[in-house]
């Protein structure tokens, strides 16, 4: 038996030092380690040996295993080496080319419109909050001020889903203030919150609507609220986006869900003259809605409006890079052209 061994060992090592490529150096080691091999059916049957020759053939034939072992780990450093050589020199591998270059992928400018907003906001001890786009009626309309058959429902043409298993109307949301409806009905006041996220209107498209496009809303409830609270909030919001200097004009306006309500604009970004193509001539471009939460929103949720008050705003999030950037058409940023979004 140790003579077939030392017969087995001679021979292998014999023919490795034969082999000229990595592919044949495959085929050694299966021929000579694989689970056909003689070796390793040598080391299989040492159990059938007599007691006293197991030992001793046993001890050679790992011996010679970990010999071969070795054998086939230096041959094929060598190989490998060789190969990179041989490859180098007959000019199949350039080591000094450049790599591949990597794709990258970037931020949506509209995603990273909505980190900033949230960014400026986060600093002043506002969270963010996520909602889900499929709401109820309740959460949509009723929680805010909005009854069935109310005007203001006009404001916000909107897309139904069928009726829920329980026969609720549901809809895809048109503003993201639901889910700020169900942040006051689990949490008490301090509220300090941001909600950002797609929103949705039953609207022909055009270079300025989208039937999906994103909102950022945000919502402070707490006791002593005033209108001073929400222009101080605001006004710092568009400094800290649009520059230090720049002007901001705060005029009524009418939300359902607040009172006073109120629209903001800002100076032009571009104006000097009139008929300028951003602000069409006016100096001001509108960007938030706000207001004081309406009495009856907190009461429906359980805050007590005697005790606590509140604001709230809102703003539609592609107008700001459209206005950045010179975008004219809101449908560049869904149409997934490529080289239109390379270019952020
Ligand atoms: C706007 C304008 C004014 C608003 C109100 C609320 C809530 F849930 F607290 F009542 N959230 N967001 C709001 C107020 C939104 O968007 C133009």
């Amino acid at each position: 038996m140790l003579e077939l061994l030392n017969g087995l060992h001679a021979q292998a090592l014999d023919e490795l030092g034969k082999v000229s490529d990595l592919r044949e150096l495959e085929s050694w080691r299966v021929r000579h380690l694989g689970k056909k091999s003689d070796l390793t059916r040598i080391l299989r049957s040492l159990s059938a040996l007599p007691a006293e020759e197991r030992p001793v053939v046993g001890n050679r034939a790992n011996e010679v295993k970990r010999d071969l072992e070795a054998g086939l780990r230096d041959r094929e450093a060598i190989l490998r080496q060789d190969f990179l050589v041989s490859a180098s020199q007959s000019q199949r591998l350039d080591a000094t080319l450049p790599g591949r270059p990597f794709a990258y992928g970037g931020i949506h400018p509209v995603t990273q419109t909505i980190e900033d907003i949230c960014d400026v906001f986060g600093q002043m001890g506002f969270q963010t909050v996520e909602g889900p786009d499929v709401e109820t009626e309740y959460y949509n309309f009723e929680a805010l001020n909005i009854p069935q058959h109310h005007p203001a429902r006009d404001m916000f043409a909107t897309l139904w889903i069928e009726p829920d298993t329980a026969g609720e109307q549901i809809l895809l949301r048109t503003h993201t203030s639901p889910m700020q409806i169900r942040l006051m009905e689990e949490q008490s006041p301090p509220i300090r919150v941001i909600v950002p996220g797609r929103v949705y209107r039953y609207e022909a498209t055009d270079a300025t609507h989208e039937s999906m496009f994103h909102h950022v809303e945000g919502l402070a409830v707490d006791k002593n609220i005033t209108l001073a609270d929400l222009k101080g909030t605001l006004i710092e919001f568009c400094r800290c986006l649009f520059g230090e200097e720049r002007k901001v004009r705060f005029r009524c306006d009418y939300f359902p869900f607040v009172e006073p309500g109120a629209e903001i604009a800002i100076e032009c970004l571009a104006c000097t003259v009139d008929g300028c193509r951003l602000c069409g001539g006016s100096g001001w471009i509108e960007i938030l809605g706000a207001g004081m939460v309406h009495p009856d929103v907190l009461a429906r949720v359980g805050i007590n409006p005697e005790v606590y008050s509140g604001f709230a705003f809102g703003m539609g999030v592609e107008r700001l890079p459209m206005l950045r950037y010179g975008i004219d058409d809101i449908r560049l940023f869904y149409s997934n052209d490529l080289r239109f979004l390379r270019q952020f």
